[in-house]
């Protein structure tokens, strides 16, 4: 199977990348994760980028938060899908870093989360390995049908106190 990359602006960030690691980690998929900022490593987050796919990637999720140029200077460097997670790290409540991300020039495409949507964005890079990939889209099956069946429970806990 294809690795995915996971690479973030600061270590401030982890907090949100851990979701997405333990998703990963839940449906087996196998991951790498550094630190590379757009701006303060630019060197390093090219390289990671030019090489991903030669290095066995399968899509790279690039977290950072503020004025964040990270997932699109990832993207300009890789035709390998881009997910952007815009962190929540400033006074801004996270609104700079989503408008960073989300508005990428056409040719040079970002997929891009909810503010600090790590579980998200590593569910649509499971989501596109699993189009070659029928185990693993059995595993994302079981999982939507866990999650539905826990919000049924909830629905019959609260049915239960007012109806
Ligand atoms: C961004 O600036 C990082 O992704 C982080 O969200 C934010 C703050 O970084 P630190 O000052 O905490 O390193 O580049």
């Amino acid at each position: 199977m294809k690795k995915i990359g996971i690479i973030m602006g600061s270590d401030s960030d982890l907090p949100i990348v851990t979701k997405a690691t333990d998703t990963l980690k839940a449906l087996d998929i196998p991951f790498e994760v550094h630190v590379y900022s757009a701006h303060r490593t630019p060197v390093e987050a090219r390289d990671f980028a030019v090489n991903a796919r030669a290095n066995g990637f399968g899509a790279i999720i690039a977290a950072a938060g503020m004025a964040a140029h990270l997932a699109g200077a990832i993207a300009a460097n890789t035709t390998l899908p881009v997910i952007g997670i815009p962190c929540k790290s400033s006074n801004l409540d996270g609104i700079d870093a989503l408008l960073s991300t989300v508005q990428m020039p056409t040719g040079i495409p970002v997929a891009t989360v909810a503010i600090n949507g790590g579980a998200n964005a590593a569910l649509l890079c499971a989501q596109i390995l699993a189009v070659e990939d029928a185990e693993l889209a059995a595993k994302l099956d079981a999982k939507r049908a866990s999650d539905a069946a826990k919000v049924l429970e909830k629905d019959a806990a609260v049915s239960a106190s007012f109806n």
